[in-house]
């Protein structure tokens, strides 16, 4: 079981560098060894027996358990001051095994309206082919959660900040609201990550993440994880992950780790280029409306100052011409890649209505926030002056 704990009362910058310990290095090594391994040799009949029962500790098999595994979920343990981490192999391999883990026949589920479009197409498509009903509600508002949870309510599943309409959800009220009717708070926090925002400290039960975001941060792996408050939602969660098989690979998780290495250095100045772009946005005449959580005129600006450490290198924005503008930017930036994922050191544009989140019906779409003219930028490393110019000149396309 991976507990986190090591390094708790360290910054936040030297936390990301060393919480993913492998253990006693074997022959002196600093970084944590690739154990590319599917199983591991008992020394007797009788160990493997007592492993299995779990009458003793030792590594049995890598659906199980991994060293190197284990490695990124005590760091993630750590980063997000939770019992326990799991890794899995993607980001909805972590939402989908809590889902599994929480979730029965006829059960229901309060979410966001605006979640990543393949959490709002699985639980509106896939679990209710199980009975399973899900209301999507503007949890911005805490009165649409309490007026949406019923007796058969499982869970309460929030995203903040939603991609892609960067909305702030208050944790900490919707946490309260959650418990007073005796059911647990998800957050997905892959839009902050722990290095801005800690959602079990404010009160929430389980964190999911795609890895494949901020946390990797290099656009070259993907990957997930669920962390959890508690031993029991850790034990629960656990046994769905093992015999569902959503785990994570060994090689996937070295390269995680090395990524959170760098998380600090690599917010800060993300973060430090989204404010400054987000407010060149603001002023460019070519451009409708600009939504980033640390723009004061952002609807829950204070709240974002409340539960976040710095408001992260995401943002959206909108242009004249609508949609057509949006085409004609996206056509032309020459630095800026035109892809979707997100959280990675390069700045990629992208169009969710038509990309990320166009398996949403458009009524539904539109009635989340997520209009058709809604930009969205993941705002990366390059200097400012670089990512400045070359939105200049693509909006330059945009006729007056
Ligand atoms: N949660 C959020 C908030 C996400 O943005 C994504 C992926 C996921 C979960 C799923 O993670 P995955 O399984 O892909 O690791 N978001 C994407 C996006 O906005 N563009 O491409 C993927």
């Amino acid at each position: 079981m991976s507990t986190g704990g090591k390094p708790h009362g360290l910054g936040k910058a030297t936390q990301v560098v060393h919480s993913g310990h492998f253990g006693d290095p074997i022959l002196g090594e600093v970084s944590v060894p690739i154990f590319q391994t599917s199983t591991f040799a008992f020394p007797s009949a009788e160990e493997g027996a007592a492993r299995f029962s779990g009458q003793k500790a030792g590594y049995i098999y890598t659906r199980l358990a991994n060293p190197t595994v284990r490695a990124l979920e005590d760091s993630l343990a750590t980063l997000e001051k939770g019992f326990g981490a799991m890794a899995t192999a993607t980001g909805m391999a972590a939402i989908n095994t809590v889902f599994l883990a929480l979730l029965d026949q006829g059960g229901h589920v309060v979410s966001t309206d605006c979640v990543y479009g393949a959490t709002r197409v699985v639980l509106e498509s896939e679990y209710a082919r199980f009975g399973v009903r899900t209301a999507f509600v503007d949890t911005t508002d805490l009165g649409s959660i309490e007026g949406a949870i019923e007796p058969s309510t499982r869970l309460v599943f929030i995203e903040t900040p939603t991609n892609p309409t960067m909305k702030i959800t208050d944790i900490r009220e919707a946490a309260a609201i959650a418990h007073r009717h005796g059911i647990p708070l998800v957050v997905d926090n892959t839009f902050a990550s722990p290095y801005l925002q800690r959602p079990l400290e404010l009160g929430a039960d389980i964190v999911v993440h795609s890895l494949t975001k901020f946390l990797n941060g290099h656009s070259d792996v993907v990957g997930g994880a669920v962390v959890t408050s508690t031993e029991g939602h850790f034990k629960r969660i656990r046994r769905i992950l093992s015999y569902f098989g959503g785990t994570m690979d060994p090689h996937q998780a070295w390269l995680i780790l090395r990524g959170i290495k760098t998380l600090a250095l690599r917010l800060e100045k993300a973060q430090g280029n989204a404010l400054r772009l987000a407010e060149y946005l603001q002023r460019h005449p070519k451009v409708t409306w600009v939504r980033y959580p640390g723009l004061p005129g952002h609807p829950q600006f204070d709240i974002a100052r409340k539960q976040m450490d710095g408001f992260g290198s995401m943002l959206c924005f909108g242009v004249k011409e609508g949609l057509q503008g949006g085409v004609a930017v996206m056509n032309s930036v020459r630095l800026i890649t035109l892809a979707v994922s997100l959280g990675g050191v390069e700045t990629l544009i992208e169009h969710p209505a038509s990309m990320t989140h166009t398996s949403i019906p458009r009524d539904e779409r539109e009635a989340a926030g997520i209009s058709d003219d809604l930009v969205r930028l993941s705002v990366g490393c390059e200097d400012f002056e670089d990512l400045k110019e070359d939105l200049d000149q693509a909006l330059s396309r945009i006729s007056d």
